[in-house]
């Protein structure tokens, strides 16, 4: 029997809502659909893929547990029995912080991974706590931090409204946007086109995107936040810096100018590789526009600079008046926010309350840098435990993080590991057991992160499109399960978890005067609220107490998930409006313009302006059809121009005497990869580009699609040592890296294995 049902896709960030066509309980079939409030029928060929990505045979049905080494079949208790003993025995004879916790980024595509993993760690009580951001957006985080006094505050650009968008180290024509929720983006990109608007594409790649736009500069990597801060000298230099109304909400304006006096365009332009005419110009094109949007993406993060060109961006939508106004970037409202409470000053951000053990680098947001889990787990030293256990929820840092090889042995030294994992991958082969979540088809889903990020304030919620299959667990359930095994309450009715969460959201919301539940009774808003289970329970909380919702019967026509099941493709909540000064939780309840530890990091800034690279450097690149590790194993998603190739400049090519399609060998402090060369003129000269989530050559693992056709690790050529040093987070472009071709006895055994 063949019917439809609705499922918003988990597989990007756009958060398509896809229609899926079900045969006898398996998906056979994926289109957008036409009806989605956001979305609007767009989908793209991962969503279109959904049910193979859904189907994939080697996807683990079973828990798996070692016995005698060797991981083998197992039940459910048995599988959380073993990790009640394996996290306990650690916890108790090490302390808490012994014990690491690693999530990866389908925890910010599932619902589980929104709402346990907190708990997890609040009764875990541990400070080891490691996840993709720090490979990914934490300098964006860091940067809101100080400058809003809230890390989750990121203005989002204003995609459909704008008239002038820069965007910087981005390819959304090929990820579909991060940090910025927005259903076909490329659509987007070309209405923006159309209305009269421009678009401006800073990267060293000639990439898709910035074949659409009306100006490509093509940077040399690592240099955005000199061409950022000699954009902003611009405007102060000739008198184009103007906030407008946010005047009022501003702090530290008048220190700026000096701050930023050395980065004039003639002095970045060397190592930028940019005009200083053409600096002028971006920055008075910036200024020109009735509104505009400065917005940067992974190649303005993972940077030396990173936190300091995120800083910048927002510096430029301040200058020009951008910042909270239509058209320009704003912050959204979504729809489980917290109660928005009185604007005024906050408790502020802090950085560095506590350190790593080994090298002492400081906490951004509660997190170490990934890039440091390796020592903390094979170094010891005189202060405290390294860690002995770990716990990864959706991650597989030994291809996502630097120095694999080294995180990879570091893995298999542990006491105990456990991974919920659907795979048994290059991290989940390491675990003493693997607990493997649903396919997506048979899993709810809720935005609960994107929707904070979205460039239209709306609220879709789906449920399972398909029964679970017998013998398998609900994520949520599988967490809530690992959260009381790993706490010391195994075997306790996991339904109790999400009764506690409830518990205590409640009890605060009704002691908050500015709450909709201000001094009702805790225990009878929690018998009103509706949902199938636990999960639900607690959305329809969030939706309840947040900024629509019907706050426990105070505004009868707000939300609740009763609400949002009636309309299955979801609630228009309009266009993103302004904010300020609400969203800000700062000391002074400003926008703090120039926070003390930015500007402690602006001498090593000046000291870039005298840097050039001697030789070739790296960057990343994504593929339409890719997502991060882990699509490579669904045969419909792999082939064609997805894959794993280093793109040279044919100039650099020739004075290296590489050929195209001849392998090549990759050097950087981390180690060496072979690849094939591409060469190519897209990539600027002097740089290379070569994809991340490749290199699926180890054994003990189950994804043989991929395995077929492994590519090379390219964070193997990382050592882990270089980081932007506020955020923690990893610099994944601009690394310098020596290229060769293979000797032909070598090329050989390459073309052998191949
Ligand atoms: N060189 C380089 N490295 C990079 C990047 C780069 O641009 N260049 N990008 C970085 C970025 S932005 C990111 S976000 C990281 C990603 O880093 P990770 O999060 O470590 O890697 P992923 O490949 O996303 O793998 C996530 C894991 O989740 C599993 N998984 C998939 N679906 C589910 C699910 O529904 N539930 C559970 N429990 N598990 C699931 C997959 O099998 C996989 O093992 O990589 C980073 N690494
Ligand atoms: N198809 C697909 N979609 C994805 C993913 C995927 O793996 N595949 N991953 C998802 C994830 S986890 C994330 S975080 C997002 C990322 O979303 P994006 O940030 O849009 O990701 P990328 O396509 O890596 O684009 C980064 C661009 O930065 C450029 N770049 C590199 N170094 C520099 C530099 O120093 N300066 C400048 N200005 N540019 C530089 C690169 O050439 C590249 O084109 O994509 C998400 N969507
Ligand atoms: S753009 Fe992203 S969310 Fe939309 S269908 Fe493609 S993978 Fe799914
Ligand atoms: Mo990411």
């Amino acid at each position: 029997m063949s019917r439809t049902a609705l499922r918003i896709c988990p597989l990007c960030e756009a958060t398509c809502g896809l229609v899926l066509t079900v045969d006898d309980g398996r998906v056979t079939g994926a289109r957008g659909d036409r009806d989605d409030v956001f979305s609007k029928g767009f989908v793209c060929p991962k969503g279109a893929a959904f049910g193979a990505v859904d189907s994939d045979p080697d996807r683990l049905r079973t828990p798996l547990v070692r016995v005698d080494g060797e991981l083998r079949e197992a039940t459910w208790e048995e599988a959380f029995d073993a990790v009640a003993a394996g996290i306990r025995t650690v916890a108790e004879r090490y302390g808490p912080d012994s014990v690491g916790v690693v999530l990866g980024n389908p925890n910010v595509h599932t619902v589980a991974g929104a709402l346990y993993p907190p708990v997890l760690l609040a009764g875990l009580g541990t400070r080891s706590l490691f996840t993709a951001s720090t490979v990914d957006q934490m300098p964006k985080h860091v940067s809101s931090g100080l400058l809003f006094g809230d890390a989750n505050a990121i203005p989002v650009p204003d995609l459909d409204r704008t008239d002038h968008l820069l965007l910087i180290g981005a390819n959304p024509l090929e990820s579909n946007g991060s940090l910025c929720t927005a259903p076909d983006f490329p659509g987007r990109l070309r209405a923006l086109k159309a209305r009269g608007g421009t678009l401006t594409v800073v990267d060293p790649r000639r990439t898709r995107t910035a074949r659409l736009a009306d100006r490509h500069v093509a940077v040399r990597p690592g240099t955005d936040a000199l061409l950022l801060a000699a954009m902003a000298h611009v405007l102060f230099d000739e008198g184009l810096a103007d906030p407008g109304d946010l005047a009022p909400h501003l702090d530290g304006l008048d220190e700026l100018p000096a701050a930023l006096a050395d980065f004039t365009p003639e002095a970045v332009a060397g190592a930028c590789d940019v005009d200083a005419a053409v600096v002028r110009t971006l920055a008075r094109e910036l200024a020109a526009a009735p509104t505009a949007a400065v917005y940067g993406r992974i190649g303005s993060c993972t940077v030396p600079h990173g936190t300091l060109a995120s800083w910048l961006v927002d510096v430029l939508n301040v200058l020009t008046g951008n910042l909270d106004r239509p058209g320009g970037a704003l912050f959204p409202q979504a729809a489980t926010d917290r109660t928005p409470r009185p604007a005024g000053p906050g408790r502020g951000f802090a950085l560095g309350r506590w350190h790593s053990r080994v090298r002492r680098h400081p906490e951004a947001k509660g997190e170490l840098p990934i890039s440091a889990l390796a020592e903390e787990i094979d170094t010891p030293t005189d202060e405290g435990e390294p860690i002995h256990a770990v716990i990864v929820v959706a991650a597989n840092p030994v291809l996502s993080a630097p120095d694999g090889e080294r995180l990879d042995k570091a893995l298999g030294s542990l006491d105990f590991m456990v991974s919920v994992d659907p795979y048994l991958n290059e991290t989940s082969r390491h675990a003493h057991v693997v607990l493997p979540p649903p396919p997506p088809a048979q899993s709810p889903h809720h935005d609960f992160a994107f929707n904070t990020l979205a460039v239209r304030n709306q609220v879709r919620y789906t449920r399972p499109a398909v029964p679970l299959e017998p013998g398998r667990m609900a994520e949520t359930e599988i967490l809530a399960r690992l959260v009381l095994a790993a706490t010391g309450m195994h075997g306790a009715d996991p339904a109790g978890v999400d009764a506690l969460v409830i518990d205590r959201t409640l009890g605060k919301a009704v002691k908050e005067p500015h709450s909709p539940v201000h001094g009702r009774d805790p225990k009878t808003l929690a018998d009103l609220l509706t949902g199938e289970n636990g999960p639900e329970r607690r959305l329809d909380m969030m939706l309840r107490l947040g900024p629509y919702g019907d706050g426990f019967g105070a505004d009868p026509d707000g939300l609740t998930l009763q609400k949002l099941l009636a309309h299955p493709h979801g609630i228009d909540l309009g266009p993103l409006r302004p904010r300020l000064p609400q969203p800000l939780r700062t000391r002074s309840g400003k926008v703090e313009l120039l926070p003390e530890p930015i500007a402690a990091d602006l001498p090593r800034l000046r000291a870039a302006l005298d840097e050039r690279p001697g030789g070739l450097v790296l960057v990343g690149r994504r593929h339409l059809r890719s997502n991060n590790s882990w699509l490579h194993n669904v045969p419909v998603l792999t082939g064609g121009s997805n894959r794993c190739t280093l793109h040279l400049h044919p100039e650099d090519a020739e004075r290296l005497g590489v050929r195209d399609g001849e392998p090549v060998r990759v050097k950087g402090a981390g180690g060496e990869v072979t690849a094939p060369a591409e060469v190519t003129d897209t990539v600027r000269r002097g740089v290379v580009s070569l994809p991340h989530g490749w290199g699926h050559d180890r054994p003990g693992t189950r994804t043989r699609h991929a395995a077929a056709d492994p590519g090379a690790n390219v964070n193997q050529l990382l050592d882990g040592g270089l980081l932007d040093p506020l955020s923690g987070n990893a610099v994944l472009n601009g690394i310098p890296v020596e290229v060769a071709p293979l000797t032909a006895a070598v090329t050989e055994t390459f073309e052998a294995l191949t």
